[in-house]
């Protein structure tokens, strides 16, 4: 079946050049701790963590063992009026690991029904409180908040938003942070640009306050590429927000869990939001799960304020599923037991260091670097932007390496198990793909 592209059709890949994939297959057979097994038997390091999800590396045993044994006890129990005690544990578990005063997590299947679902309970906090006007939301151009309506509207990525009708009304979005000019091979957060946050009183003075409900944005903007924050700026947004009774929500879906060497980029950043999004790494990547994290004002303000006996008419089938509860559980106790956290945290420097060692190959016109995360964007071809990166992309998984791309831009997140001598490997051969690409 494999060897016929006619069948093959069948499956409709996502976010996939599909003619092209069809031509010429990167197929995944099996895959243990940094590396996958291709189908052709060869032997892949996994540079991506998955798409940014395998953050203590592939079929770790503790999670595959949680998942084994709790398949023989609990299937499946709804959380409608029911519930099971592992959502508990869950939820005790994962606030705990979040800033202070965030304390109440709501369950979700992915990092888009988490952003859906920030995004409404923000509404539902600013009705609740009898604060109806307040129905806007800022986004920031080049944000990726997942494929929902609502993530679409609040997000900054042109493909993903035109095709897609009128979205969301009552948005409006902060310029985005990428600046070449000025602080292109920055290593770690760039200098220049704080000020950029002060747009957000710009939108203010446009539609007035009490007409906006809640800013989200990206910590460190992962899918357009890799935009990390200025100096300064989250916290500058967070004062403008305190200033005028907004909302700020991150959206740590790819922040979240270790990657920068933190729990969390509101840990790693120490500004604290109202609201956290998160998904990947929550499970390992080995079952969709998301989750909301949210302030204690938020959550008691809809204990006091509910006008019948249900606070909040929203959520899943599956928030909070016990499968994907255990699986969660046993990823905490993974990125505890093995200190996930603090290894991304001392490994960061040699990855810094390794990834601005390719400064000088053709066509590199910026690297950035934060925690275990890593960009090397490319100068595009003439009238053909993507292609370069496409092709790398593609020589990567013939060298080995797989690795992300998105636009001229190769993204690198490894597992945080990756250990020096891999992170010098990884960069090498990224590094041998870029020396011959024309
Ligand atoms: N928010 C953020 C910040 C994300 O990065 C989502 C929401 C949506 O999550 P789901 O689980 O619905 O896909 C994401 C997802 C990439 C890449 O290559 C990034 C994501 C997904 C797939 C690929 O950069 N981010």
């Amino acid at each position: 079946m494999l060897d016929n592209p006619n069948t093959m059709t069948s499956f409709w890949m996502p976010f996939t050049a599909n003619r092209d994939f069809l031509r010429e297959p990167r197929m995944i057979h099996s895959a243990e701790g940094m590396y996958y097994t291709s189908s052709d038997g060869r032997k892949i390091m996994d540079g991506t963590a998955g798409l940014w999800c395998v953050n203590a590396g592939h079929r770790d045993p503790l999670i595959v063992e949680a998942l084994q044994r709790q398949v023989e006890e609990l299937d499946y129990a709804p959380n409608f009026q029911f519930s099971h005690p592992q959502a508990f544990e869950l939820s005790a578990r994962l606030t705990g690991m979040m800033p202070d005063g965030m304390n109440h997590a709501f369950f979700t299947n992915s990092g888009s029904e988490s952003v859906d679902s920030a995004l409404k309970i923000a509404l539902h906090y600013h009705r609740a409180r009898g604060d109806a006007s307040r129905t806007r939301l800022i986004g920031r151009e080049r944000g990726y908040h997942g494929t929902g309506f609502g993530g679409i509207s609040v997000g900054g990525i042109v493909k993903n938003r035109m095709y897609f009708g009128s979205l969301l009304t009552g948005v409006d979005h902060l310029p985005h942070t990428h600046d070449l000019g000025r602080n292109a091979f920055s290593r770690g957060c760039p200098a220049h640009g704080a000020e950029l946050a002060d747009d957000l009183e710009r939108i203010v003075a446009l539609h007035d306050a009490s007409t906006i409900a809640a800013v989200i944005v990206e910590p460190m903007a992962g899918s357009t590429g890799v935009l990390l924050p200025p100096k300064g700026y989250l916290k500058r947004l967070r004062e403008i927000c305190d200033r005028h009774g907004i909302l700020l929500i991150f959206d740590e879906v790819i922040t979240a869990f270790g990657r920068l060497g933190a729990a969390t980029a509101s840990d790693y950043f120490e500004v604290t939001p109202d609201i956290i999004t998160t998904a990947k790494g929550l499970t390992n990547g080995i079952i969709p799960m998301g989750a909301v994290i949210v302030s204690d004002e938020i959550y008691n303000s809809a204990m006091e304020n509910a006008d019948g006996p249900i606070e909040l008419f929203h959520g899943y089938t599956y928030s909070a599923n016990p499968m994907a509860c255990a699986a969660a559980l046993a990823a905490l106790d993974s990125y505890q037991q093995n200190d996930l956290f603090q290894r991304a945290a001392l490994l960061s420097q040699p990855w810094e260091d390794q990834l601005h060692a390719l400064k000088a190959l053709p066509n590199v016109i910026d690297i950035r670097n934060l925690g275990l995360i890593g960009a090397v964007e490319l100068a595009p071809r003439d009238g053909v932007p993507g292609t370069r990166a496409f092709d790398a992309m593609k020589r990567a998984w013939d060298a080995g390496i797989m690795i992300r791309i998105t636009g001229d831009i190769i993204a690198l997140s490894p597992p945080l198990i990756i250990t020096e001598p891999e992170i010098a490997t990884l960069c090498q051969t990224l590094g041998d793909v870029l020396s011959d690409l024309p």
